[in-house]
């Protein structure tokens, strides 16, 4: 990082803030695309109510080839199904291209995939603000630069952002758009700007010209109504927003039109907060082409559970429950899971726990993907005030011989074991040996 722009040096605000704002394209169809690849490139609307004597629901969501039908969030199912007919129902003399694909909501494996994006993002950057199942800030100002890189006129964190995108995309299989900006409303902005797909990049000297020519209901905070009045006053654009003489809008909005005035020119001083901590931690890896053999398998996990286990660490992360997941084809998936008497941080018991698992019961099954988990997670400073106090008491528990465990939690759900559950309701008393105080941390 240039020297002008360390903390302190460049003004009193410190330097530009990078800010991603990370969008999952129609969120719900690319899941079903994920478990059903032929519905690529096909009109699909998930939503409910669409079998036939249901009609009533509503569309959650819509391809980008349903979407040209005129099919939107939120629409009736009704004139969803006008718009675009159920492929399924088609009479023999109907146009199949005028046709869509129906799939019902399934939660349940939206936010199985969206835990996987998810992971990707913590690892990403080490403040990240989850706002929706498919959206989440990320502040990766410590990670990555304006600067240009060195091939030419891009910045360096456009090349981060692009990592992160490629990353979604390989390690989950769905397409995100970014936004890339000094502050949170103009990424959020950004990411909508180049939908789908898209990597829009708006630096820290551009924001006022990328915002200008943007309605006004584009602008964080501008609501329907917002719009409306400021439309009578002849504010129609952002940039006729920032232009706005600001006594007017507050004598309009009270403080709140002051706050849009700035935010029109650009100005957002939000820090990006997190959304508490993760729940767990995880890493998965598919294989190019299904595989039986345990040695391969065992190879895997190992490396899995490594890389798990040291990005716990390097978070500060310990963790009750280690549990695997085995993805036979084409999309059986499978978890499992052993929880131990304490919080650790120990390496060798994940892998040892993970291979357990593996070889209790998938030892001769074709894999076409498995991952490693650890959950029930518990920060070292998860309370800045009492931080001596913990330190001393994990320092004995980190100590534990990895001869940690109790019961084994045998689990066939699909989805995250652990992650839904809400802290210290698991259900069992494990015996802590007089250090009862830790599983307050969550
Ligand atoms: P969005 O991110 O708003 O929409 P999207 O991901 O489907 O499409 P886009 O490419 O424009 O981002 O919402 C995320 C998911 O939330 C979406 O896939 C389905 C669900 N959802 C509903 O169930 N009802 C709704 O009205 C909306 C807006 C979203
Ligand atoms: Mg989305």
């Amino acid at each position: 990082m240039a020297e002008e722009t360390l903390p302190g040096t460049a003004d009193d605000d410190g330097p530009d803030s990078i800010v991603l704002h990370v969008d999952m394209d129609c969120f719900y169809a690319a899941c079903e695309r994920l478990r059903e690849p032929e519905l690529e490139g096909e009109p699909v609307v998930v939503g409910m109510g669409y079998e036939p004597g249901e009609g009533h629901g509503a569309v959650a969501t819509a391809s980008y080839e349903a979407r040209e039908f005129g099919v939107e969030s939120a629409q009736p199912i009704s004139t969803a199904l006008e718009r675009l007919p159920r492929i399924d129902d088609l009479g023999p003399d109907d146009d199949p291209a005028a046709a869509g694909h129906y799939r019902t909501v399934d939660l349940e494996f939206y936010k199985s995939v969206a835990a996987d994006v998810k992971a990707i993002l913590h690892d990403c950057a080490d403040v990240v603000r989850e706002v929706s199942i498919d959206e989440a800030y990320l502040d990766v100002t410590d990670r990555t630069a304006w600067d240009l890189a060195a091939s030419g006129d891009r910045t360096l964190a456009e090349g981060f952002a692009r990592y992160v995108k490629q990353r979604i995309a390989r390690e989950v299989g769905v397409a995100a758009s970014i936004g890339v900006a000094p502050n949170m409303s103009t990424a959020k902005i950004a990411s909508d700007f180049d939908k789908p797909d898209g990597l829009v990049v708006v630096r820290p000297g551009e924001v006022r010209s990328f915002l200008a020519p943007i309605s006004v209901e584009e602008v964080h905070g501008v609501g329907p109504v917002t719009a409306r009045k400021l439309g009578s006053l002849g504010i129609d654009t952002a940039g006729d927003l920032a232009e706005a003489d600001a006594s007017v809008l507050e004598a309009e909005f009270g403080s709140r039109g002051r706050e849009l005035h700035e935010r029109a020119r650009g100005y957002d001083d939000r820090a990006v907060t997190p959304t508490g901590r993760p729940k767990s931690l995880s890493r998965e890896s598919a294989f190019t082409d299904p595989r039986d053999d345990i040695e391969d398998k065992r190879e895997v996990v190992r490396a899995l559970a490594a890389d798990v286990a040291d990005r716990a660490r390097s978070r500060g992360a310990m963790y009750r429950t280690i549990g695997i997941k085995v993805v036979v084809p084409p999309f059986d998936i499978n978890t499992r899971a052993t929880s131990l008497s304490g919080p650790v941080d120990d390496p060798e018991l994940v892998e040892s726990v993970a291979l357990d698992l593996l070889d209790a019961e998938f030892a001769e099954t074709t894999v076409r993907k498995l991952g490693v988990r650890v959950s029930k997670l518990s920060f070292a400073d998860a309370d800045q005030s009492s931080l001596d106090g913990w330190e001393s008491a994990e320092a004995g528990e980190t100590g534990g011989d990895g001869d940690e465990r109790v019961s084994d939690e045998r689990e066939a759900t699909a989805g995250d074991d652990g992650d839904d559950e809400p802290p210290n309701t698991g259900g069992e008393a494990p015996s802590r040996g007089g250090q009862s105080s830790l599983v307050e941390f969550d």
